[in-house]
């Protein structure tokens, strides 16, 4: 079984992006070890604060984000990161290549239930002499990513990565720390009868998304002829894990519970970095309106209608959306 660096450094990665994903892992193997840890290290739930999204954050949100924040700043290998629990973005080395953009702990509120969390992490190039105090260097379209991946902190601790050229899955082997190749080439089959949605919104969606849904739920007697099964994990990275390990169909789309907020998913860390994951195995991901990793984004926090998985699937849900 291979390890990650000699599999990357085969696929051509330079040695400076390898140092950063490797940084990138150092800080995961450490929220993986207090994950694993739950109630016996004392991080399991709230703080009394919230963060600039107004979400109350998880004692785990932050101990993920200052291991994150901290390791890749000391590390020099970053020019500026942000973060989903950080206000603003946070200048690091002027002279480094790269810039971070992370979700540390995604699906949080499954901490306190000892269920399916991740850090999801997007990797750009930045802009040849720019500032690195200056948010807009973050304004990059998906397909600008040269990194791309998630850690799954569940009965195993697992790595989807992509360098641009395919999706490869690791497996954290506890006993001597290092992620090992488990799986060559993610690939998303073209068919599905499973899909992922929060289905406790169904009233606010739009009617697009209403008629799709309604059309799987009738199953075999509908018109789309066969069956659908659902499940919904509540952190993205847990559903999405489920769509490059047999397919599956996760999305969620625009709402109108609250008027100041259509939607849920943040676009830089975590739809871009899901999209090109999923794209690289063969699958695809939209916006309803756009490919996500069309996008140019216009703030660092702005979030996007998404809809993820194989390919068929994500084809026929558009096909409400024309
Ligand atoms: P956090 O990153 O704040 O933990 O949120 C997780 C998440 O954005 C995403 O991973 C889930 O799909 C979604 O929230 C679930 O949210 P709801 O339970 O509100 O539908």
């Amino acid at each position: 079984m291979r390890r990650l660096p000699p599999v990357l450094i085969e696929d051509g990665c330079s040695r400076e992006l390898l140092s950063l994903i490797r940084t990138i892992l150092a800080a995961c193997k450490e929220i993986s070890f207090r994950v694993g840890q739950g109630a016996l290290s004392g991080v399991l739930g709230s703080t009394l604060d919230e963060n600039i999204q107004g979400e109350t954050q998880k004692k785990l949100d932050v101990l993920s984000n200052q291991l994150l924040k901290d390791i890749l700043l000391e590390s020099g290998y970053v020019k500026a990161i942000a973060s989903e629990e950080e206000d603003y973005t946070v200048a690091g080395n002027p002279d480094a290549e790269y810039i971070v953009a992370f979700d540390p702990l995604d699906g949080s509120s499954n901490t306190d239930i000892n269920s399916l969390v991740g850090t999801i992490f997007s990797i750009m190039r930045a802009p040849k002499d720019s500032d690195p105090a200056d948010e807009r260097i973050f304004m990059q379209p998906g397909h600008q990513q040269v990194a791309a991946g998630y850690v799954l902190y569940g009965p195993c601790t697992t790595l989807a990565l992509t360098i641009g050229k395919g999706t490869r899955i690791f497996t954290l082997d506890k006993t001597h720390g290092s992620f090992m190749l488990t799986q060559e080439f993610a690939k998303i089959p073209e068919d599905t009868k499973e899909f992922a949605i929060n289905a406790s919104n169904q009233r606010h969606w739009q009617p697009a998304m209403q008629n799709y849904v309604n059309d799987l739920l009738a199953g075999d007697t509908g018109p789309r002829g066969k069956n659908f099964n659902m499940r919904w994990i509540a952190a993205m990275v847990g559903d999405v894990h489920r769509v490059l390990c047999r397919g599956g169909l996760f999305t969620y789309p625009a709402d109108t519970k609250d008027p100041n907020k259509p939607f849920k998913l943040r676009l830089l860390y975590e739809a871009n970095p899901m999209a090109l994951l999923v794209e690289q195995a063969g699958g695809m991901a939209h916006t309803g309106d756009a490919r996500i990793l069309d996008i140019d984004p216009q703030e660092i926090h702005q979030r996007v209608s998404v809809i993820l998985g194989s390919k068929n699937e994500v084809e026929a849900c558009l096909a409400y959306h024309k």
